[in-house]
């Protein structure tokens, strides 16, 4: 299994000074998630049940010296100037083993500019200046992330998470966790143009550590819901299958857009709006397979929370196995947003004694997860291995994650 270490306040305080000169205001945290069911219903306003993972986005911003208002010197937060640069610098690395790092002028901000990886705080100041009129400048992050890039588990949408809670603080823009939880999905779908729906932000943003977070995507409702791994004696793992997935890329718009054209057809804004029992008639063979996954899907959501909430002492959790496992399959028949890998990796979890499984996230690549006893923990990943190595796939990596809590200060 691999592990990850989270950086300390202390490391980023000093890094930031190492590379801008001065020390930073402040350092934050914004975690990736898991969703555990729920897929490809966030954007058909429909129910979702993520987790927030203990991997995450680390940021310290500072408001450079020489941009300091003199509130701010006294401790009030205040816009910093506008016509100034943010500079940011990221400890990933380009091919050359140069740290990753970028400028850009809140004012001259173009979609499509940028580095892809700039994209994303880009689109983030963009939207701030947009959404509450606060042109940011003068300002520099420093950015360490462990969670890992193309896996599917929201490093991006955790970026421009840790960047806005940053920068509402430093500016006191005083938004609250709905209006960042929408602020940032726009960052994404207007200025990085990938048309995601909102539950990657919202379980960055709103998930209490030990819970899984039930989010009604119509009204942004939520409820957290006890998820105690320890106390069933179970692991939640993550299967990276190191097939990159792109949101923009892939085949990820066309769902969206199918789902919205049945819709219409049906005569409603949205397939949440539909009763289940709807006569799908009027819809093409694609489209109707396209619902039956949504309306299962949210059926599945609900199914899984009452067994999280049951009470059911001991085994709560470990009944949720089945559900998954019938998420994967009309992800894989009815959305067709699997593929060889995952499939692969939730039929090897399983033979070798999982509970249940899944792909999470948009699919196309990126990662399954695989509900597990802790003793078999260890025979689960290698059998994907050894698995993985019989078909010539990339050897995929394995690690397990647990609940953690949503995005906010550290010290
Ligand atoms: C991606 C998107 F960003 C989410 O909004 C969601 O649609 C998910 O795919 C599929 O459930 O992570």
């Amino acid at each position: 299994m691999s592990a990850a270490t989270p950086p300390t306040g202390t490391n980023m305080r000093r890094e930031f000074e190492a590379l801008f000169g001065y020390p930073p205001n402040d350092c934050f945290r914004a975690p990736g998630r898991v969703n555990l069911i729920g897929e490809h219903t966030d954007y058909n306003n429909g129910f979702v049940l993520p987790i927030a993972i203990d991997r995450a986005v680390h940021v310290a911003i500072g408001l450079r010296p020489w941009g300091r208002s003199e509130d701010h010197e006294h401790g009030t937060a205040a816009p910093p100037r506008r016509e100034e640069s943010i500079r940011i610098v990221s400890d990933h690395r380009d091919e050359s083993g140069e740290r990753l790092a970028g400028q850009f002028t809140a004012e001259e901000l173009v979609p499509g500019a940028l580095p892809s990886w700039l994209s994303h705080p880009a689109g983030v100041v963009d939207e701030i200046a947009k959404t509450t009129g606060t042109v940011v400048g003068g300002i520099d992050l420093y950015i360490e992330s462990s969670v890992p890039v193309g896996a599917g588990l929201s490093s991006s949408h955790a970026l421009e998470v840790a960047v806005l809670i940053a920068v509402d603080e430093i500016c006191g823009l005083g938004l609250d966790d709905r209006e960042k939880a929408l602020l940032t999905q726009r960052a994404e779908n207007d200025f990085v143009g990938a048309p995601t729906g909102i539950v990657d932000q919202a379980a960055s943003i709103m998930t209490e550590a030990g819970h899984a977070l039930f989010l009604d995507c119509r009204d942004l409702r939520t409820r957290q819901i006890p998820f105690d791994l320890e106390a069933e004696g179970l692991r939640l793992l993550v299967i990276d299958t190191r097939v990159s997935h792109s949101h923009s890329e892939s085949g990820y718009g066309d769902r969206r857009r199918t789902c919205e054209e049945a819709a219409r057809i049906l005569g409603a804004a949205s397939l949440r709006e539909l009763d289940e029992s709807v006569d799908l008639g009027p819809l093409n063979e694609e489209q109707r397979k396209r619902v039956r996954h949504v309306f299962t899907e949210n059926a599945r959501v609900r199914a899984t929370v009452d067994l999280l909430k049951s009470g059911g002492g001991s085994h709560s959790i470990r009944g949720i196995g089945e559900l998954l496992l019938a998420s994967h399959d009309s992800l894989a028949h009815d959305y067709e947003v699997s593929c060889t890998e995952l499939d692969t990796a939730v039929a090897a979890v399983m033979s070798a004694g999982a509970i249940g499984a899944r792909m999470t996230g948009g699919g196309f690549g990126g990662s399954a997860i695989a509900l597990v006893d802790i003793a078999s923990v260890d025979q689960v990943g290698e059998a994907v291995r050894a698995t993985f190595a019989d078909h010539g796939f990339r050897r995929p990596d394995i690690f397990a994650v647990s609940p953690g809590k949503g995005a906010g200060r550290i010290a």
